[in-house]
This record gives C-alpha cells, sequence and structure tokens, in this order.
C-alpha cells in the first residue's frame, strides 16, 4: 500500500509540499488540473509542470484525481463523442508523464454532498456533516451553502459557474434513468478504456457520495451489486474502483469488508476515512482510528493486506482541528488527514511485522473482531 496525498497545486492549497513532506510515509501527491473545468482541454506543458513540480520535491505523481466527465458524456447527448475524444486525449497526455491512476466519478451535476461543513464534534473540532432532514427541497440552497463554506477556495464539483447553470442543468439530466445513466458510463468506458490498456492507465472509478439519490438524481455506484455490474460490463483489468471507505459507507446496508473482498483485483486506488452514521441516516465525518465511527478502518486495511494490495492509498477527509477551518478547505486540513495517514500506516507496518515474523506472528491480528 503506497500512502499518498492529496494536493490542490500551489496557490490553491494552504498546505504546500515542503509540509507535506514531512508527514512520513507520504510517498506520493494526488493531484489534478483544478482550475480545468469538465471537458476542457489539458495542454502538454500543463501537465508537465504540474507532474515535475511534484517530482521535484521526491513524491511520485502516479495519482489524478480527477479528471472530471462532462455532464453531456453522463447525459449521452451528441456532443460527447468529441468531449471523450479530449478525455482520451487527456489519458494519453497523462501516460506521458507517469501517471498510473486516474480517479473519476459519474454523479450526475453534484459532487459529494454535505449540509454542514463544519458541525462541531464533541472534542472541539469539526467536520463535514450530512442531516437528512435537512436536505433543502431546492439543490440551489445547499449549492450555495458549500460555495460560501469553501471560502476563498472552489470546491470541485461545486463550481460557481455550475450553479448559474443549475436549472439548464436538471432539465438536461430530467430523462436521465439509472439504466441510462449506467448505458452512459458503459458507453463512455468502451471507448476509453481502450485507450487506458494502450498506454498502461488504470481508471478507478470514485462511488457516490452519499451512496443513496439526491435531489431526483440517479446514482450507480454505490452499493456492491452495483459495483459488480458494472466492472463485469467492461471486463478489463484497466477498469476499476477507487474503494472509498466513507462515500460506502455511509449507508449501512453496504458491506465494506465483502466489497473489499470481492473486488480486491479490481480495487485500483484506496480512499480511507471513517463515518459515524447515525440511526436516523445522518452521518458525520470523524477520525480514522477505531472506535470513533461505524468504520473499521484496521479491518479494512487488513484485508487489503491479507489480498497483497500494492496499489495506492491516501487518508480521504478529516476533521478540522485546532482553528485550522479558518484556513483550509473543507475536509482536506493538514492535521487530521497527517494523523489518518500515520494510523492507516501503523496498522500496515503491525501487519507487516506479523507477517515476518511468521506463524507465530500470527496471533498479531490488528483489525480482528
Ligand atoms: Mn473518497
Amino acid at each position: 500500500m503506497k500512502m499518498t496525498w492529496r494536493w490542490y497545486g500551489e496557490g490553491n492549497d494552504n498546505i504546500t509540499l515542503d509540509q507535506i513532506r514531512q508527514i512520513p510515509g507520504v510517498s506520493g501527491i494526488v493531484w489534478s488540473l483544478h482550475r480545468k473545468t469538465a471537458g476542457e482541454v489539458w495542454e502538454e506543458h500543463e501537465i508537465l509542470a504540474e507532474a515535475n513540480r511534484i517530482k521535484s520535491k521526491g513524491f511520485s505523481a502516479a495519482v489524478v484525481e480527477s479528471v472530471n466527465v462532462h455532464d453531456d458524456i453522463k447525459i449521452g447527448l451528441p456532443s460527447r463523442d468529441r468531449y471523450i475524444d479530449i478525455y482520451a486525449d487527456t489519458i494519453r497526455k497523462l501516460a506521458g508523464v507517469g501517471v498510473e491512476v486516474i480517479c473519476y466519478n459519474f454523479m450526475p451535476v453534484f459532487d459529494w454532498t454535505r449540509t454542514d461543513l463544519y458541525y462541531p464534534l464533541p472534542d472541539g473540532s469539526n467536520a463535514l456533516f450530512y442531516e437528512k432532514a435537512s436536505i433543502a427541497a431546492d439543490p440551489r440552497e445547499m449549492a450555495e451553502m458549500i460555495i460560501r463554506g469553501g471560502g476563498t477556495f472552489t470546491v470541485p464539483g461545486w463550481e460557481p459557474d455550475r450553479l448559474s447553470r443549475l436549472d439548464e442543468l436538471f432539465a438536461a439530466y430530467a430523462d436521465v434513468t439509472e439504466e441510462r445513466l449506467f448505458d452512459n458510463l458503459v458507453y463512455f468506458l468502451n471507448r476509453v478504456i481502450p485507450v487506458c490498456e494502450e498506454c498502461g492507465v488504470k481508471m478507478a472509478i470514485h462511488p457516490d457520495d452519499p451512496a443513496w439519490p439526491i435531489f431526483g438524481l440517479p446514482r450507480i455506484v454505490r452499493n456492491q451489486d452495483g459495483i459488480r455490474r458494472l466492472l463485469q460490463a467492461v471486463n478489463s483489468p484497466y477498469h476499476g474502483l477507487t474503494f472509498c471507505s466513507g462515500s460506502l459507507g455511509t449507508h449501512p446496508g453496504n458491506d465494506l469488508p465483502a466489497i473489499v473482498r470481492e473486488f480486491s483485483d479490481r480495487i485500483h486506488f484506496v480512499h480511507l476515512r471513517n463515518v459515524k452514521v447515525f440511526q436516523n441516516g445522518d452521518f458525520v465525518e470523524v477520525a480514522h482510528k477505531r472506535g470513533e465511527g461505524s468504520v473499521n478502518l484496521p479491518e479494512l486495511v487488513r484485508i487489503l493486506h491479507e489480498n497483497g494490495y500494492e496499489g495506492y492509498a491516501r487518508p480521504d477527509h478529516g476533521r478540522h482541528l485546532w482553528g485550522e477551518e479558518a484556513v483550509c478547505r473543507p475536509g482536506y486540513g493538514l492535521y487530521d488527514r497527517a494523523f489518518g495517514a500515520m494510523y492507516l500506516l501503523g496498522v500496515w507496518d503491525g501487519l507487516e511485522e506479523a507477517r515476518l515474523a511468521g506463524p507465530r506472528g500470527g496471533e498479531v491480528r490488528v483489525g480482528a473482531e
């Protein structure tokens, strides 16, 4: 398991590469050209400059999150072919600088959704929170809240230009059922996966967050059956999954250990984050440590270890600690993600020690219930 860190780029993140370098074990940066809108061309010189900036500090630049998929592709408009060509072209260019994995999602209109970005936790920190009852009837209210919460930063998936086109976007999705969205995803994959096979880049779809439909929009990557169907529909090792414990973990019906076990050979990237799910369906993001929330992260790490996982992982969202919410991106502070990276690597090292100790060391079962 190679530990990485999501970074939004120079001048677009309050955290610097020099700070990230001081977190032991973080060997790679998960990056993107965040100022690009979906469907825009990524120029070779821009890609090269960003990858070189990252590599010059000693990090790998092998994971990109995200290359956003244009809505015309998700809706299935005739213009999608042009956007798919641009996407394929970006895949080729990214392969040229050593990118191995592209994390992306196929959620209509909105990316991840929360109702409060700074929900106070009992320990005095705060974190992203989702309250089922307060999901606004009008998605515009939610978009405004999230854009406001981003402060000086643009929240990916919630760019202000999308807000201005919200009515238009909802109208365009009016006839897009789950089946049609699935077909449109398969159409997209049938075009880009051959390119991935040719240049050695793995696509890793991120599950929907939260793991259910919102605002009447279809969502299709939210449970074990849906993931199985999708992976079988385009059966290439270059078409795989970003296993995100925090997204899939929002739904109590999702058996996370079973999902990791079943798809282990198609998991190309892992987001590890804990959520505390309440009886009424609300959830809040909490510390990575076992017992803090509803997800048993050591158990998931153990299953990855058992399956010989050699891919990339990152601590996903964290709490905002020690007042950092005043300066950081919502969910992307420095401290709790650094704790998360160290905790997860600690679990991994413990498992490695047990393996090296041989059968007698087998008694050390981190994460065993
Ligand atoms: Mn995630």
